[in-house]
């Protein structure tokens, strides 16, 4: 059960970023507008073009995802290692998340942090904005480690238990981010707030930029895990069915570990600072953590028809027939499931870009938010509106309001990011570039740059963006007529999350400590980044003023 003294730090971690994201949303509608030539100006409604773009980035990728990520942790630790979460602990981590984001929030729209959620130097924010960040990674951080005391006296009182599965995948997901943060901190602390500063006259940009990516990478499995934790805890019991394999789901979360992290350089292929023989050791790596994503591929679609047979499917595909897409008391369903459809077109655009000489291609067109739209805006966002659904209203102990129009949501959403991202590949192959307001340049008629050809591409996008903007208005439907709903105690003190049992109950010695696979991960990033950081620290290059 989940620890009842938890609950309203879940409930703010749940509900507080989702009402930001009203504001990303928006912007995001206000983007496709913008870049189809339906909005030909420089700013709508007082916000200029690349401060909405800001918010957009940070509110949906960063702040979002960081208190999702940590309100779900909070919710399976205590439920699966019997109450082990530190309450004073993740009151703490709340409270810095909070207050880190306020402060962010306030340069983002006075306007003075239009740096994107990449927040590239030498692109310069006001201070309040590093700090900001620092204080929500900080947040993060106290929260992951108020787990682990109760983490480490569960496995004292259970010593012949495997550590539940979908705690593994928590921990997992937040031992990435341990790591992955240093270096970011790093960037943040020592680089750009001293640059804004004016304690220092520039920055090392290509330093800066290794560092981020360094992070970048890794940051994009800390917004994946929690989603996998649900395709192997909750999604095979929601089917009807058990996990075909624990094992698999353990040894995916730990090569994440290892893998995760390694292989940024993938994001700077056209790095001129870089030699290519590092490029070519990380793209080696880029495939290699695919692999972890095509066993949870096998083993969920194994779990599936798992499900799908005890329900009376029968044959080698009609079974699929029988997994509960429209039923409305498992409404959570569609929000996992097409997030996996969605992946497949995700995962595989993902090993495009990292084919070296296809990314040259592809490299800063339209085509990457193509690609990150079906995967944090596909699987990991779909997880995160149905799980913040179905653990607010389970926590209050009310019913979900309008489970029909919570069923449409994932489909809708589904249908959107599917157009919006065919319109963003077409236009991405004919060299349409991201993160440019195209309305005021190559698709104004009257200009000089005009492309006719990108047209079509960048309105096929926008009808997909209005998809999406209108999805998610019928969700905020749902869960606020939800949220307004009768509350009853005795409902949420019975509720959990639902665990799947396990159709193959592997014991497998090699995948119940983390140690060796932190050590290994640990070694493969000093392979894979000392090398790069001694050569372009050996550089001599000049800072970059602002
Ligand atoms: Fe990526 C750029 C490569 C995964 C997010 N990525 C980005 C950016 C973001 C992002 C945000 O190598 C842009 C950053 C920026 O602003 O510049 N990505 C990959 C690779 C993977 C990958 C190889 N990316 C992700 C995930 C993300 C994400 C996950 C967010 C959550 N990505 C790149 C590269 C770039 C990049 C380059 C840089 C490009 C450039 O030039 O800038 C892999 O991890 C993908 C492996 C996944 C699979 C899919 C497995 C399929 C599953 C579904 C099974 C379905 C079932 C249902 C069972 C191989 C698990 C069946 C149902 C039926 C009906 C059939």
């Amino acid at each position: 059960m989940i620890q009842k003294e938890l609950r309203p730090v879940i409930l703010i971690e749940l509900l507080l970023p989702l009402a930001l994201t009203i504001f990303g949303i928006y912007h995001g509608v206000l983007q496709v507008l913008y870049r189809a030539g339906v909005i030909q100006d420089t700013s709508f409604l007082g916000i200029d073009y690349y401060q909405g773009l800001t918010a957009h980035g940070v509110i949906n990728a960063i702040v979002l995802t960081t208190f999702f990520a940590v309100a779900f942790g909070n919710a399976v630790v205590s439920q699966l290692l019997d109450r082990a979460v530190s309450v004073r602990g993740a009151w703490i981590g709340l409270t810095l998340m909070v207050g880190g984001t306020l402060v962010a929030a306030f340069p983002i729209f006075a306007g003075k942090a239009n740096v994107l959620y990449t927040f590239y130097a030498p692109l310069k924010a006001h201070p309040l904005f590093y700090i900001g960040v620092v204080f929500l990674v900080v947040g993060s951080w106290v929260s992951f480690w108020s787990w682990i005391p109760g983490y480490l006296r569960w496995r004292k009182s259970h010593p012949a238990q495997k550590t539940p599965l979908g705690a593994v995948g928590i921990f997992a997901t937040f031992i990435i981010w341990q790591i992955c943060t240093l270096p970011v901190a790093y960037e943040v602390i020592v680089q750009l707030l001293p640059f804004s500063l004016g304690w220092t006259k520039g920055v090392i940009v290509v330093l800066s930029r290794i560092l981020f990516w360094f992070f970048g990478h890794p940051l994009v499995y800390f917004w994946l895990l929690p989603t996998y934790v649900m395709y192997y805890m909750t999604l095979p019991r929601l089917a009807g069915g058990k996990l075909y394999s624990d094992f698999y789901g353990r040894l995916a979360f730990l090569a994440f570990i290892v893998l995760s992290a390694p292989l940024g350089l993938h994001h700077q292929f056209t790095e001129p600072a870089v030699s290519s023989g590092y490029k070519f050791l990380h793209a080696a790596l880029t495939f290699l953590v695919a692999v972890p994503s095509f066993a949870t591929a096998f083993t969920v679609a194994a779990s599936l028809e798992h499900g799908a047979r005890q329900q009376g499917g029968t044959g080698l595909f009609a079974w699929w027939g029988k997994l509960p897409y429209f039923d409305p008391q498992r409404w959570l369903f569609p929000y996992l499931f097409m997030g996996l459809v969605i992946f497949i077109l995700g995962g595989l655009t993902g090993l495009i870009n990292a084919s070296f000489n296809m990314n040259a291609l592809v490299h800063n067109t339209s085509w990457i938010p193509a690609h990150f739209h079906l995967t944090v805006a596909g699987p990991v966002f779909l997880a995160i509106l149905g799980m913040s659904l179905y653990l607010s209203v389970g926590l209050l102990g009310k019913p979900c309001a309008s489970p029909r129009v919570a069923l449409a949501v994932p489909y809708l959403w589904t249908l959107g990011v599917f157009t919006f991202s065919a319109g963003l590949f077409y236009g991405g192959l004919r060299g349409v570039p991201r993160r440019t307001n195209l309305g005021l340049s190559f698709l104004d008629s009257s200009s000089v740059a005009y492309r006719p050809d990108w047209v079509i591409g960048e309105y096929v996008g926008a009808v997909g963006g209005c998809l999406m903007g209108l999805a998610v208005v019928l969700y905020f439907y749902v869960l606020i007529r939800s949220l307004l709903a009768p509350r009853s105690e005795q409902a949420a003190d019975s509720f959990a999350l639902p665990e799947a049992a396990a159709y193959h109950d592997e014991n497998v010695g090699a995948v119940r400590n983390f140690g060796p696979w932190i050590a290994a991960g640990v070694i493969a990033i000093l392979i894979s980044y000392v090398p790069p950081l001694v050569q372009v620290l050996g550089g001599n290059y000049v800072p970059a003023p602002g």
